[in-house]
């Protein structure tokens, strides 16, 4: 029998919607997003899945907010990867989400069409689409494909077609938005079934889906992402004491499953990211 492989931890540790009133342990300025970040790398993650915040809370994508950010969470957690945001928050513009790319970062998300989200519209048309992977690819950004719908991933394989998204392709299954595929596990193993042999991909469970669909996800050989943007609760009616917590729930998840968790180094090569200067 062949060795596990190793299981790539992503922790989203502040989102654009989810709030300090919802629970204290969410983030908001570069300090605390970098302290999160330590924290949750040390339980294990290994990718931080980014967005930042103004002063008052609010989402933003300001460039030097990430700047800041990014800049504090490399001192604090030198190994990790961090993966900023181009989603943003509902009703941004293209140019307001695609900020941060200014920054070179390492990583980047890609959401790869339209859904309903809770009572708003999270737009995604394709010149939306395809503007944000114009500019990853011609500034050399690793994308990941966000699918909160199927038809996600099949837009996302229209755009490979079209040589707009690069190979190897990286999906991350975002289940369990109100408005968007539910995050049971026929609706994981259909989207698995969708994507071409050799992607790689990890789920993201929203609320109470989290915890069970990286079970899922871990027993099937995909990667996982938990945190406070997904999720804000350890189980039911307890608050999460920080993303960090759920990272170790994750991590529990899977020694007993034996998946080991990568290390930097493996997490770079799962996920096609080689480490820079
Ligand atoms: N905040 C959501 C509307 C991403 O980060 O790329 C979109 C989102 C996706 O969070
Ligand atoms: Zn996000």
């Amino acid at each position: 029998m062949s060795e596990p492989s190793p299981l790539v931890l992503t922790a989203a540790i502040c989102g654009a919607e989810v709030t300090k009133d919802q629970n204290p342990a969410v983030p908001y300025t570069a300090r605390e997003l970098a302290e999160e970040a330590a924290r949750c790398f040390a339980e294990g993650a290994r990718v931080i899945h980014l967005h930042v915040r103004r002063p008052d809370g609010g989402p933003t994508q300001d460039r030097e907010t990430f700047r800041a950010a990014i800049a504090a969470i490399r001192e604090r957690a030198p190994e990790v990867i961090v993966q900023v945001s181009t989603g943003g928050a509902v009703g941004m513009s293209v140019d307001e989400r695609t900020q941060p790319l200014d920054l070179d970062p390492e990583f980047c998300t890609l959401s790869t069409g339209t859904c309903n989200f809770g009572d708003e519209v999270f737009s995604n048309p394709f010149p939306l689409i395809s503007a944000i992977a114009a500019k990853a690819v011609a500034r050399g950004v690793r994308m990941e494909i966000e699918a909160f719908d199927a038809g996600f991933v099949d837009n996302a394989l229209l755009l490979h077609r079209r040589g707009l998204i690069p190979d190897p392709l990286h999906f991350d299954f975002v289940l369990g938005v109100a408005g968007a595929m539910i995050g049971t596990e026929d609706r994981l193993d259909f989207l698995r079934s969708t994507i071409p042999a050799g992607a790689t991909w990890m789920v993201a469970g929203v609320g109470r889906y989290e915890l069970p669909l990286a079970r899922a996800a871990i027993a099937r050989g995909g990667h996982v992402r938990v945190g406070l943007e997904d999720n804000l609760f350890l189980s039911k009616g307890v608050l999460a004491g920080g993303s960090w917590e759920l990272v170790r729930a994750a991590a529990a998840l899977a020694r007993d499953a034996g998946r080991p968790l990568a290390t930097p180094e493996e997490a770079r090569r799962i996920l096609s990211i080689p480490k820079r200067g």
